[in-house]
């Protein structure tokens, strides 16, 4: 596979950007290898300056459910930018997309469009703590939420102690306020909540856990924060910016029948477009200002531009039989997968919510953060290089997980499940 336009960018890259990314899982270093740089994308495709095509999984990491440069969606921009592309200022777009999401998920009565699934969830917090009055919050080992200081603590920094700084840069006392918990562990919950349930402002919680693999809830779990949240008067967060409109158009909660008190969302809802977003409880959001005393603002909140792309997109989703189609898809996908390795021999688990997959180089189960970590990442380094040479593109991290988009069909799917094959059979030493 010719490298030679994707290595001289790179290098050129790296005298101006900090690791020659503009976000840190882009620079692959996790399995070994420098980027390719990406020239343009098309359907279930993306193609790299060298003129390689790879069938692609990451979908810029969700957003790309219908695949990439979807007509409709192309359409509904060109058509905005006749009318300009941002004017700070409200307008009949921002309804229509509120609206939609609103009518797709009745736990948001309310909602406010942001930039990102970082502010969304900063945000958030910062409604949740303004809310209730209280400053301490609860998040999950192996769960991401975006960069902002009040989460970015060190997982597992013990289930009774406060958080300790996951990155430099955070004051201890940004994390003062946090308690990371082992995910899945409803034990563990139920304790803490019992200690110290009257002081937590939230609990926020990615209902199907993407970011450390794929990691689906144990029977039980959601239900029980949920039940944990509403005795001692904190609010439940759903961090929805993976799971929203990606594992059904109702997101994680409408399959877990779970109501959260805020939701955020991101990704799909841009269509590809810088968007992020958080709502919830009428009662809660009218906290936020100009309506209410907690600030949060955004030059680009709302950008025309970007809803009209969402707009797009979610007409597309909603159509009957979208989800359907997708789920077949995606389960002919991890199935293959599980029984080709099966007769090659090699240890893998499998798990899918919707089209949302993730796959561990063990046999054992994974349920949470520590038991992912004990997956062979050696291994799964190989199977990425494996598979990127065979014209496969995952993402460049085991605690990542792989989309199926509309746009991928039977051909491409197999065409997968015979590369994974080809690797599991050469790593499998
Ligand atoms: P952004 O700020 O990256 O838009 O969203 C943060 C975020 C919040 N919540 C969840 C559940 C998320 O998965 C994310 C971001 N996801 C990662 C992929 N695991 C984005 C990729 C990246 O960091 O480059």
């Amino acid at each position: 596979m010719k490298q030679t336009d994707s290595k001289k960018l790179f290098k050129q890259a790296l005298n101006v950007i900090p690791g020659g990314v503009n976000s840190p899982v882009r620079a692959c270093r996790s399995v070994g290898i420098d980027p390719v740089f990406i020239d343009h994308a098309f359907g279930c495709f993306v193609y790299d300056v060298d003129g390689n095509r790879y069938i692609d999984y990451v979908g810029s990491w969700g957003p790309m459910i219908l695949g990439h440069r979807h007509p409709q969606v192309i359409k509904a921009i060109s058509t905005v930018l006749e009318r300009g592309t941002s004017f700070g200022a409200p307008t009949d777009l921002e309804i229509e997309l509120a609206e939609m999401v609103i009518a797709a998920i009745p736990s948001m009565e309310m909602i406010r469009m942001v930039n990102s699934g970082t502010e969304a969830t900063m945000s958030a917090i910062r409604l949740a703590r303004g809310f209730t009055g209280r400053d301490r919050i609860i998040k999950f080992d192996g769960c991401y939420h975006g960069h902002a200081d009040t989460l970015l603590v060190q997982a597992g920094s013990g289930v009774a102690t406060l958080g300790i700084p996951g990155s430099p840069g955070v004051p201890e006392s940004f994390v003062a306020h946090t308690l990371s918990l082992p995910y899945n562990d409803i034990e563990t919950i139920q304790k803490v909540m019992g200690e110290q349930g009257e002081k937590i402002a939230c609990i926020i919680v990615e209902p199907v856990a993407g970011n450390m693999g794929l990691v689906a809830p144990v029977d039980g779990f959601l239900n029980t924060l949920r039940e944990l949240t509403e005795k001692t008067g904190s609010l439940l967060i759903f961090d929805e910016v993976m799971t929203g409109f990606r594992v059904a158009y109702g997101g994680a909660q409408s399959l877990y029948g779970i109501s959260p008190d805020i939701s955020t969302l991101g990704k799909i809802i841009g269509g590809g477009l810088p968007v992020g977003a958080y709502g919830g409880r009428r009662d809660v959001m009218e906290h936020i200002a100009p309506q209410g005393p907690v600030y949060q603002a955004g030059t680009l909140s709302g950008n025309p531009v970007a809803m009209a792309a969402g707009i797009a997109t979610l007409k597309e989703i909603r159509q009957p039989g979208f989800y359907d189609a997708l789920d077949e898809k995606s389960e002919r996908l991890t199935a293959g997968l599980r029984s080709r390795a099966e007769q090659i021999g090699i240890e893998i688990t499998v798990d899918r919510v919707g089209s949302m997959a993730g796959l561990f180089f063990t046999g054992s189960e994974v349920k949470n953060f520590e038991d992912a970590k004990k997956s062979d990442l050696e291994m799964f380094s190989a199977y990425y290089r494996g598979m990127l040479q065979r014209g496969i593109y995952l993402a460049p991290s085991q605690f990542e997980a792989l989309f199926v988009s509309s746009a991928h069909n039977n051909e491409y799917i197999d065409q997968t499940i015979r590369a994974a094959a080809e690797v599991f059979a050469e790593i499998k030493g």
